[in-house]
């Protein structure tokens, strides 16, 4: 059984959004047309409260994209985004939403930013995913959407180091690309054992 995975195209992520993923938009179309290949598709939404730990803004003397050290490691500082019940945590308009089987949610705890659709960034506690997928019988993965060098890299790791045969397609992905993290996130995907292709 396979699943697709589509990973945060959600308005925030797209241009115009608070942490715009340069033609993030680009992607949706291509991604709905390949839903109906799949036995289960399923969406992850980034879903933070106002005030998260993640956003720049809820620490003193701080910016987007300084990088400060959490107690379960080093951690990137956002623009505030996603934020639950807004406009921009809602997923592109085009999306398909309606094909999903499953909409799991992250980030949703204030101390702890959760790139990953497994688990959250002290990489510990789960999302539940893994068991949905397992319960289900589904053991391929493709994952696509936002970003690639952030949330599709931290899932695509944590899926391949739980033994799922996962697979990104990196032409239905779209990056963020801070010093260097595109290229180390795919040298991670791949040494974790994710296949990377595109088409
Ligand atoms: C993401 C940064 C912060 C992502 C989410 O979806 O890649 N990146 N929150
Ligand atoms: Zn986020």
């Amino acid at each position: 059984m396979q699943a697709l995975i589509v990973i945060d195209v959600q308005n925030d992520f797209c241009p115009e959004g608070a942490l715009a993923v340069p033609q993030g938009d680009e992607i949706v179309q291509d991604i709905n047309a390949l839903m109906a290949d799949f036995d289960a598709v399923i969406l992850t939404q980034d879903w933070h409260p106002a005030g998260h730990s993640s956003f720049a803004s809820a620490h003193k003397a701080k910016a987007p994209y300084d990088v400060i050290t959490m107690p379960y490691g080093p951690q990137v500082l956002w623009p505030d985004h996603c934020i639950q019940g807004s406009m921009g945590a809602k997923f592109h308009m085009e999306l398909q939403v309606d094909r999903a089987d499953l909409i799991i949610r992250k980030g949703f705890n204030p101390e702890i930013d959760s790139y990953s659709a497994f688990f959250e960034n002290d990489h510990q506690t789960p999302t539940g995913l893994e068991g949905y997928l397992r319960t289900r019988g589904i053991d391929k993965l493709t994952m696509v959407g936002l970003a690639l060098d952030f949330c599709v890299n931290f899932s695509a790791v944590d899926a391949a180091r739980l033994g799922f045969d996962v697979t990104v397609r990196e032409d239905l992905c779209r990056a963020i690309d801070l010093e260097g993290s595109l290229a180390a996130a795919r040298a991670g995907m791949q040494e974790a054992g994710a296949k990377l292709t595109t088409d």
